[in-house]
């Protein structure tokens, strides 16, 4: 709203001084453009200037993050670097959604797991960040709503948060990210799926991998494009269970009799088809499923 990329904390007490003029009391869900949009915006004479909120602004990715202690690069305790030291993050709100968002941050396709608990021990740093409410698209942990950055102590490092991120499968040619032919890497390079069999147990399968919720549809013939590389798998056969593509039972990789024109595609949806992120297709699907 004010030419910055987002706000970092929301400091109490006129840290930055007193205002003058009318008190507004503000409940934001944090995406909205300007203040005009958010939910309740009105004036509190019950709250004296002392009380004002503030933002602190930054312009650029203010975070950067780790993984420590995994039993590879790809999984880890999540370690936040802000104001020059580590801290972590407790796992109160950690989901898939916010996992994604670290993940995407390191370079990977997605998140598998967001475990929490300390699964991959305990940090020593401060506990920087709790109640992480991302919607998954965030390109910066920064971009989240949470509740404000701090030392939760009260939180404690037995609840340190965790991922576990995935790459080796990606949606090519979609219009968003949520959307596209479904690519898999073997032996270093991209390959696509044939549509035999192809439906939405199986996309559900994929978009779990890439940290969504699931999928509203399974697009055959080449919807999203035709791919180049090889046809890796044909007639998968997932019960839409399985955390991986590769647990799926297929004809065998590489081993098919189709064409790129029956490239398969997925469509993934992020957060309940009934819930506040609802978007008009994912009603639809109820009543498709
Ligand atoms: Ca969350
Ligand atoms: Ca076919
Ligand atoms: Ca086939
Ligand atoms: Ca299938």
């Amino acid at each position: 709203m004010l030419g910055f990329d987002g706000a970092l904390a929301a400091p109490r007490s006129a840290r930055f001084g007193q205002g003058s003029g009318d008190v507004l009391r503000v409940i934001c869900w944090g995406t909205e453009g300007s203040l005009a949009d958010c939910l309740g915006v009105w004036p509190d004479s019950s709250c004296g200037h002392h009380k004002d909120v503030g933002a602190v602004c930054y312009s650029g990715d203010p975070f950067q993050v780790r993984l420590v202690g995994g039993s590879n690069s790809a999984e880890g305790r999540v370690e936040v670097l802000y104001d020059g030291s580590w801290g972590n993050i407790c796992d109160d709100s950690w989901d898939l959604r916010d996992a994604r968002v670290v993940c995407k941050m390191l370079g990977f396709d997605g998140a598998l797991a967001a475990p929490g608990s300390a699964r991959f021990g305990q940090g020593s740093g401060p506990i920087l960040l709790t109640r992480l409410a991302c919607k998954g698209t965030e390109d910066n942990l920064a971009d989240c709503a949470h509740a404000g950055i701090g030392n939760y102590t009260s939180c404690g490092h037995a609840r340190d948060a965790g991922v576990i991120c995935y790459s080796g499968v990606r949606l090519v040619g979609g219009s968003n990210d949520a959307e596209g032919r479904v690519e898999v890497m073997h032996n270093g390079s991209w390959g696509t799926i044939c549509d035999d069999s192809w439906d939405l147990r199986d996309a559900r399968v994929v978009c779990r991998m890439l940290g969504f919720d699931g999928a509203l549809d399974a697009p055959g013939s080449a919807r999203f494009g035709q791919g180049s590389g090889d046809i890796l798998l044909d007639d998968v056969w997932c019960s839409g269970t399985e955390e991986n593509l590769a647990e799926c039972p297929h004809r065998g990789v590489g081993v098919h009799n189709c064409g790129h024109n029956e490239d398969a595609g997925a469509i993934c949806y992020l957060g309940s088809v009934f819930g506040p992120y609802s978007t008009e297709t994912g009603f639809e699907s109820i009543y498709k499923d």
